[in-house]
């Protein structure tokens, strides 16, 4: 949009006033944020409707992204920056004495998810407006999101994160779309006078989904998309003597928290009445809409695509089909092939743990109309299948079995297409996890690499390189991301090299100045900074970073005067409240740090950064100035992995196993410009179909890896007796289940090459300037026009070069 500074700056003094009842002077940044949101909503409220119009009178095809968890980030930024205002509204509020900086800060940053999968919805959501593509998100507005970390003596301590406290400037309730979802109560089907059996139901709670729309600005192109985000509240009709306090209470917690654990179904019922209120708030909202312009239930197929983002939204598949036979009288045949092709899954994780199940008892007392639903779908897949397939295989993956109801199976079979987020994690599902699902629907597995939203990521992120890079090949790769891949031709420039390196230390300066004035560690810029950003997690094996520093410790230690290349090593991890081991390691790096950090013989050739309550913002400050991106799964476990991505597109090399993405980041950017290293998923495959694999065996023939384990347990790493025991145990007594001490030499093999490297400035440069260049092909972009082209059959304007 077009925006005259002089107008923007009249606009903001009346919004303060208007708002306030005050004088942009007396404001505080807060106000300023609040009437700034305000008045960028309201500019951008034309394209908004505009938008919903326009596809409305196009007909267009929609896709609704169900996901229960969506990290957005900040938006102020990037609002302005996709409106195309960021330098006016910057120049505006710096010529009213305010700091721009400042008050984007104030900006509470919404914990809606835990972490990549959550954060992968939303830069497909901004993937999707920018590319012009009619993409809804559909989620649940969390009272309170991921909880707020901070260290104790070293120990993870979790408070509520109250995100909602000043409420959130860039959401609309709306409160006359909310329909009605039941839960419990008993249900039978009654012939009704037309002749239809249609359910009559009786002592159901019934939960009021209210929603709030969130604008989801696209790039440069006016287009404006809905993230819609529901919220439990009481029906307007309920009264005293309906409603209990404890069913009041049940109907408040729904949407109350995010459960804060990104691998483990939780097992709990709260989860379950999380999972199928925004399915069914959100498929209602849907079939609603399509009845504004359309007569018969025919084309649904044809104008909805819904897309299952792991399978925390599976009862869309059995709600479309109870709205279809209940509500529209539609045949089952006829329900059911709209509903299959409506409808595609993508599959996160190949851990086994994270694949949900609901004992059948209380998926029934719950959902009872549902649960009658999901019975005939699992009567009719045996009936279909068993002559074809067997009945072995059949009951193994039927949607119905061991007293569960199997939620990646539904999603399956539900479904018409199944994808995996990276080419190794969709082999690993047609082999492995779901490889007898493979067998029976072949054509329905299709693989989706990830994508990261570049806008945020590089553009925002690193307005410094990106300048950079408009100095050398001008702004189309803005739109075209790929286009980076032109930069290469400067790789013997030596005049960009030393730009480069100037760029990554200006920000490693303000990561400096952060960890210094936040955390109190003062940290060289000229030290290399070695980035580990992820949940804290075995199968990521923080714990392998973990024994190079304390090697790098114990080095220095008995080598005083030998010279060293400094080092900062960075982690930020949340570990999930009940994972008892992964607090243990933050518990065990924190105690490293303290030790390493205040110790008079390291100097500052080597800190510890353990930055705590690592999120969307932080990554924002941590990634632009990493030059190492630590990405050591171990091999197979890891789906796709997107801080990798973040990574090299801001310069840093990867550390890498050949897992999930990893393998394609090597591919693209050549492995002379990376660090690989360990088992490979076969070798790992190998060890589990051999049962050979003897950790002592590492240990036993490693006399520097014998020594630094000792540091667990020996007193040298103080105030860690429970935890280190733990760990040391987990990889002798309990034979190292993620192979740590298998990788463990050749990492720091690797690791003595990176210090080696770095010192050749130039020829370091050179590889980061690869991986910068061929990290375009990882922008969401293009991931999401391949959900559009292949799977969703929705089309966008954007042409992508
Ligand atoms: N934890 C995978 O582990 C992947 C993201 C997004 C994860 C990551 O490797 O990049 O999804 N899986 O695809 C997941 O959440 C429930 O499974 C993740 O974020």
């Amino acid at each position: 949009m077009k925006l005259d500074e002089t107008k923007f700056t009249m606009d903001f003094i009346n919004e303060v006033k208007a708002t306030y009842a005050i004088d942009v002077k007396d404001s505080s940044p807060l106000e300023q944020l609040m009437a700034l949101g305000n008045l960028i909503k309201r500019y951008d409220s034309s394209n908004w409707k505009n938008t919903s119009k326009n596809y409305r009178q196009k007909d267009a095809k929609q896709v609704y992204y169900f996901s229960i968890e969506f990290l957005p980030g900040r938006l102020m930024k990037s609002n302005l920056l996709n409106l195309g205002i960021l330098d006016t509204v910057r120049d505006g509020l710096d010529k009213l004495g305010l700091d721009f900086e400042k008050i984007c800060s104030s900006e509470p940053d919404p914990g809606l998810g835990n972490g990549g999968l959550g954060r992968l919805a939303a830069c497909y959501m901004d993937s999707m407006a920018s590319l012009g593509m009619a993409g809804n998100g559909n989620g649940i507005r969390y009272r309170y999101g991921l909880f707020k970390q901070v260290f104790m003596n070293g120990y993870q301590v979790e408070l509520p994160d109250d995100w909602l406290r000043n409420g959130n400037v860039w959401e609309i309730r709306r409160e006359n779309r909310a329909c009605l979802v039941r839960f419990g109560g008993h249900v039978w089907l009654q012939k009704q006078a037309d002749g239809h059996l249609r359910p009559v139901y009786d002592h159901t709670d019934d939960v009021l989904p209210v929603p709030y729309d969130v604008g989801i600005v696209g790039y440069h192109n006016d287009v404006t998309n809905t993230m819609r985000l529901w919220s439990a509240e009481l029906p307007p009709s309920a009264d005293q003597t309906f409603y209990n306090q404890a069913q009041r209470d049940r109907i408040d917690q729904i949407t109350e928290v995010l459960y804060p654990d990104d691998s483990n179904a939780a097992g709990r019922s709260l989860r379950l009445r999380q999972e199928y209120f925004f399915s069914s708030a959100g498929v209602q909202s849907i079939v609603r809409h399509y009845f504004l312009d359309h007569l018969s239930v025919n084309e649904f197929a044809r104008k909805v695509a819904i897309h299952i983002n792991d399978t925390h939204p599976t009862l869309v598949i059995p709600e479309l089909m109870r709205i279809l036979l209940d509500e529209y009288d539609c045949p089952w045949d006829k329900a059911w092939q709209l509903t299959v092709a409506t409808m595609s899954y993508t599959n996160h994780t190949i851990m086994q743990e994270a694949l949900e199940t609901w004992p059948i008892d209380m998926f029934k007392g719950m959902l009872p109309r549902i649960y009658e639903i999901v019975e005939e779908i699992d009567r009719r897949y045996r009936e279909e299948k068993t002559p074809i397939f067997g009945e072995n295989t059949v009951d193994k993956t039927a949607p119905l079995g061991n007293g569960q109801v199997r939620m990646a199976y539904l999603a399956v079979i539900g479904s018409h297409s199944v994808n995996g987020v990276a080419p190794l994690h969709t082999e690993l599902l047609k082999k492995d996890v779901l490889q007898d699902l493979y067998r029976i629907y072949p054509e329905r597995f299709n693989n989706k690499t990830n994508g990261i939203a570049s806008r945020r990521w590089l553009q925002l992120a690193n307005e410094p390189l990106s300048n950079l890079i408009d100095s050398k090949i001008g702004e189309t790769w803005r739109y075209n991301p790929k286009q980076i891949q032109t930069l290469s031709a400067f790789k013997d420039d030596d005049d960009f090299l030393n730009k480069l390196e100037a760029v990554k230390i200006e920000n490693k300066k303000q990561l400096a100045k952060y960890v210094d004035e936040e955390l109190g560690i003062k940290i060289r810029t000229d030290a290399i900074y070695d980035v580990q950003i992820k949940r804290l997690h075995a199968y990521k094996r923080q714990l392998l970073h973990a024994l190079e520093i304390i090697r790098e410790y114990l080095d220095i230690k008995d080598h005083p005067k030998k010279d060293v290349i400094p080092r900062v090593h960075f982690f930020g991890a949340k570990a999930a409240p009940s994972y008892h081991y992964a607090k243990s390691v933050i518990k065990m790096i924190n105690a490293l740090a303290e030790l390493v950090n205040n110790d008079k013989a390291v100097e500052d050739k080597l800190k510890v950064v353990f930055v705590p309550n690592y999120g969307v913002s932080l990554g924002e400050l941590i990634i632009p100035a990493a030059d190492i991106s630590e990405q050591i799964s171990t091999a197979s476990k890891e789906a796709s992995g997107t801080s990798n991505m973040k990574l090299m597109t801001n310069g840093a090399l990867s550390l890498a196993t050949m897992d999930g993405a990893n393998i394609d980041i090597v591919q693209a950017a050549g492995k002379e410009n990376e660090y690989t290293f360990g088992l490979t998923a076969d070798d790992v495959y190998g060890y589990y179909h051999r049962g050979d694999y003897h950790a002592a065996q590492f240990y036993d023939s490693n006399p520097e890896l014998q020594r630094i384990l000792e540091t667990f347990v020996d007193g040298t790493i103080p105030g860690i007796s429970t935890e280190g025991r733990e760990i040391y145990d987990s990889l002798l007594r309990y034979n190292d289940e993620y192979f740590v001490l298998a990788d463990y030499a050749e990492y720091v093999q690797k690791q003595k090459q990176i210090s080696q490297d770095f010192t050749d400035k130039k020829v370091w440069e050179q590889k980061s300037l690869a991986n910068i260049a061929a990290s375009g092909t990882f922008s969401a972009d293009y991931a999401v026009a391949r959900y559009g082209e292949d799977i969703w059959q929705v089309p966008y304007d954007r042409v992508l070069k």
